[in-house]
């Protein structure tokens, strides 16, 4: 009996040992089988779909007992254990995964078709609104606007010989789409000043005042002025006081700027803004 339970010591502490050494492997293994270029094992695939519902309770339990940070903190990625590395992180990135993946792919699409019809539809008969309303490249072309319409570059004007006072000029230039010219180069400036003077006009109001502050010149609501071409001794706030701007055709003083009262009646210059 000694030798038997001898003998079956030894085989039980032999089975002990191979039990070890056949735990001690697979133990080993996860950081092999995190390696990217090795193909997902059958483990790390198989694992969340034939238990979910152990999935759900590991998920659940990682939800209550730790706050999102401590998970993320790397608590479980040093071990790399098997069991931890399904149980929160594969749960957390499938969940991650599936809210962004179905909101990304129909947006394209659905967003490209809807723009082309208005594109074409946009073309209409051309009317007097500061817009090239039949898409052919000028604006405002034999749209019956009140004034000449002329064009420069990118802009096109009104050239509008009744006389207004300035705030009449602008009202009337902005009910068609415009508001009075801004003058920001002198080739602008000189351009602006050939169609007055071409058509015989006196000073015409442009959008320049210095409505709201005395002294600081401004263009219609705000911008600040940076190219200048007032005459010598202008702005000189003369008279009763002149806070709106003109182009003047006077000879000797033709094509250079003065400020003027803004009741004055006088031909003025609208931009499309
Ligand atoms: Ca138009
Ligand atoms: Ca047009
Ligand atoms: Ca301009
Ligand atoms: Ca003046």
């Amino acid at each position: 009996m000694r030798i038997q339970r001898a003998t079956l010591t030894v085989a039980g502490f032999l089975t002990c040992a191979c039990a070890q050494l056949a735990l001690e492997d697979p133990i080993e293994m996860p950081p092999l089988m995190s390696d990217p270029a090795t193909p997902p094992s059958d483990a790390s695939l198989d694992a969340p779909s034939n238990f979910p519902e152990e999935e759900d309770a590991l998920r659940e339990r990682d939800a209550e007992s730790a706050p999102p940070d401590a998970s993320l903190g790397g608590d479980d990625s040093p071990d790399g254990s098997v069991s931890s590395g399904l149980g929160s992180s594969d749960g957390a990135g499938d969940v991650a995964m599936g809210d962004v993946g179905p909101d990304l792919d129909p947006l394209p699409p659905d967003a490209a078709e809807p723009d082309l019809e208005p594109d074409v539809a946009r073309c209409e008969p051309e009317v007097c609104n500061g817009l090239d309303d039949d898409c052919d490249g000028q604006v405002d072309e034999g749209a019956g606007c009140p004034c000449d319409v002329v064009a420069r570059d990118d802009s096109a004007y009104l050239v509008c010989a009744q006389p207004r006072s300035w705030a009449g000029a602008r009202m009337h230039c902005m009910q068609h789409g415009y508001d009075l010219a801004v003058v920001e180069d002198a080739g602008e400036d000189a351009f602006l000043f050939n169609e007055i003077n071409r058509r015989g006009f006196h000073g015409s109001w442009i959008g320049l005042n210095d409505l709201l502050e005395e002294r600081t010149w401004v263009w219609l609501d705000g911008e600040p002025v940076g190219y200048e071409h007032w005459d010598q001794g202008e702005p000189n706030d003369g008279g009763d006081g002149e806070d709106c701007g003109i182009i003047m055709t006077t000879p000797r003083r033709a094509s250079e700027w003065d400020d003027r009262p803004c009741g004055d009646e006088r031909a003025y210059l609208c931009e499309v803004p």
